[in-house]
């Protein structure tokens, strides 16, 4: 495309070289429009980042709605469809404790991946189920 436009500038031809003018403008539009998309999509993956897990907790288990999550802000919306008080720990953080048909939110950052255990700190619940692991990637 732009080697013709270069011969025809040289050629000296006045509508010629206006074609090129024409072609080269249609040209540079889409690739202008492609590097928009991408800054575009860069800021929606950053944006992407926040990640919705529900957690529902009973006897004597949790219930996630994800095994697996991307590093980032994960927000966990914890919701108690047992008959006693639980909570939600993982990485250091920790929900309150939650009453039956109850529910919190934690708000986590996970900066690097791994698998990071979860669990119930109710004294025996842990041991009598109320753990897991959840993935980072
Ligand atoms: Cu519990």
């Amino acid at each position: 495309m732009r080697i013709s436009l270069y011969r025809l500038a040289a050629f000296g031809a006045a509508f010629g070289f206006l074609l090129g003018a024409a072609n080269a403008a249609a040209a540079s539009q889409p690739s202008q429009k492609t590097t928009a998309d991408v800054a575009d999509r860069s800021q929606r993956s950053s944006h992407a980042s926040v990640t919705s897990v529900a957690v529902v907790a009973v006897e004597f288990r949790f219930r996630l709605s994800k095994k697996s999550v991307h590093r980032g802000t994960v927000v966990f919306r914890v919701v108690n469809h047992g008959k006693v008080a639980h909570d939600f720990k993982i990485a250091g953080r920790k929900t309150p404790t939650i009453k039956p048909g109850k529910s919190a939110v934690l708000r986590v950052v996970f900066r690097k991946a791994g698998r990071y255990a979860y669990l119930c700190t109710i004294p025996g619940h842990a041991a009598a189920g109320m753990k897991g692991v959840l993935k980072v990637a």
